[in-house]
């Protein structure tokens, strides 16, 4: 009975309440809440990308913070990746139907031994919203899937993911190999993941680093243009 009075009836929460009930139940991995909450939020017109930002990804940093500290463990953080990744589901349909123009292509992946796969996941589909044609290579992809999706793909970006210390190092293994094959600057290179920085991306070759999604977004935009310019210009 005391449990029945203590529930807690999401659609009854003021939005500010909503936001708040939401990075607990992404705390405590609760994937139908989030689910239900982000459907109360777009129901109250909020922008798919304003959910995603202010609900699911600034949850995520909380529970990132007690990982870090020793609160949350491995097991707690997948329960709350999962409900993440369920809420996310709901906002991708709709944060790629936005009809933009045809951009170009990019094949994506977390390199090598980095199993981390929300950030790059949310960086595709915000790509997709902005009409670059995705291909997604997933997690602890090596050299040589990147170097065959190239090859197949010919696209015109590739965007690596490195959440942890250890792995990023790898995506100077990757841009090094395609000097070595010659067909580094047929690419404009994209790297991004929470430890990397703007230096990192300069000293291993990459054409930039991207802060977060919108930042990805805007860059491969930018760099894009640049390249249609100079080619137009040769
Ligand atoms: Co991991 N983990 N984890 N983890 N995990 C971190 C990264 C960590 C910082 C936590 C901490 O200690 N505070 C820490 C790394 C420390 C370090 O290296 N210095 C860590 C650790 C240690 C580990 C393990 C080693 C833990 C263990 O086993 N003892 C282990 C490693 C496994 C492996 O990869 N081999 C591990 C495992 C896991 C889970 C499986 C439990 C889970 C991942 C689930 C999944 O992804 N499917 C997990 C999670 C969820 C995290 C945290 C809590 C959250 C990451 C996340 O999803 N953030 C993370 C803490 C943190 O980052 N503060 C942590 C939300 C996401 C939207 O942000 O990924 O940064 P982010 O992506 C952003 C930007 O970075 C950027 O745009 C994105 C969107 O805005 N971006 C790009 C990312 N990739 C890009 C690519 C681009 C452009 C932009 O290309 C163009």
């Amino acid at each position: 009975m005391a449990d029945d009075e203590d529930d807690i009836i999401l659609s009854e929460l003021n939005n500010e309440e909503l936001v708040e009930q939401m990075h607990q139940d992404l705390y405590d991995g609760l994937k139908d809440e989030i689910e239900e909450g982000v459907n109360i939020l777009l129901g109250r017109d909020w922008a798919p990308y304003k959910v995603l930002t202010e609900a699911l990804v600034e949850g995520m940093r909380i529970v990132g913070i007690d990982f870090r500290d020793g609160i949350l463990f491995v097991p707690e953080v997948l329960l709350a990746a999962n409900a993440m990744k369920a809420g996310m589901a709901i906002l991708r349909p709709l944060l790629i139907e936005s009809g933009a123009p045809r951009q170009g292509r990019i094949v994506t992946g977390t390199v090598k031994g980095d199993i981390h796969d929300i950030g790059k996941n949310l960086v595709g589909m915000m790509m997709e919203g902005a009409g670059f044609e995705v291909i997604d290579l997933g997690i602890n992809t090596d050299v040589d899937q990147f170097l065959a999706a190239i090859d197949e793909h010919k696209p015109d970006m590739l965007g690596m993911s490195a959440l942890l210390t250890t792995t990023m190092p790898y995506m100077k293994v990757v841009i090094d190999t395609l000097k070595e094959k010659g067909i580094r600057d047929d690419m404009i290179v994209l790297v991004g993941g929470a430890p990397l920085n703007e230096d990192f991306a300069m000293a291993v070759g990459a054409d930039a680093y991207c802060r977060d999604a919108a930042v990805a977004v805007e860059t491969a935009k930018e760099l894009m243009a640049r390249k249609h310019n100079k080619l137009a210009s040769a």
